[in-house]
C-alpha cells in the first residue's frame, strides 16, 4: 500500500508544481487601445496582457471585489499607484517605450498581473 501512497503523493507534487509554475494564464493581445480588466475573485481578468511598445494604452479597471485587497493597483516600474473604488471604472494610461515584462498588482501582490511589451 505504501507504494500507492508514494505514487499518489508524487503525482500530487507534480500537479502542484505544474499549477503554480507551469500554468500561465492566457495572454490577452491588445489590439484595441482600451483594455477592460475585471478585478474579482482574487484575479485580474485578463491578467496577462501583451501590448505594443510605444503605443498608448488605457487599462480600464473595474473592481467587483469588496475585499480590501483589491482596492489598490500598483505599477511599481512606473511609480503608479491607483485606488480602485468598488463597482467603479478607473483608467490607467500607459505608454511603455521599452520591451519587457512589467508586473502590476495589489499592495500584497495577491492580485497579480503582467504586461508583456514587445
Ligand atoms: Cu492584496
Amino acid at each position: 500500500m505504501i507504494w500507492l501512497v508514494n505514487i499518489v503523493s508524487i503525482l500530487l507534487i507534480i500537479f502542484i508544481i505544474w499549477w503554480f509554475w507551469m500554468s500561465r494564464p492566457e495572454i490577452h493581445r491588445a489590439t484595441e487601445s482600451i483594455i477592460n480588466i475585471r478585478v474579482s475573485d482574487g484575479v485580474y481578468t485578463p491578467s496577462y496582457i501583451n501590448v505594443e511598445k510605444g503605443r498608448a494604452v488605457t487599462l480600464r479597471f473595474e473592481r467587483l471585489d469588496p475585499g480590501p485587497c483589491a482596492e489598490v493597483v500598483r505599477f511599481d516600474d512606473f511609480g503608479i499607484r491607483v485606488e480602485l473604488p468598488l463597482n467603479q471604472v478607473v483608467d490607467v494610461q500607459l505608454t511603455i517605450e521599452a520591451e519587457g515584462e512589467y508586473s502590476f498588482g495589489c499592495e500584497m501582490q495577491m492580485y497579480a498581473g503582467r504586461l508583456i511589451v514587445s
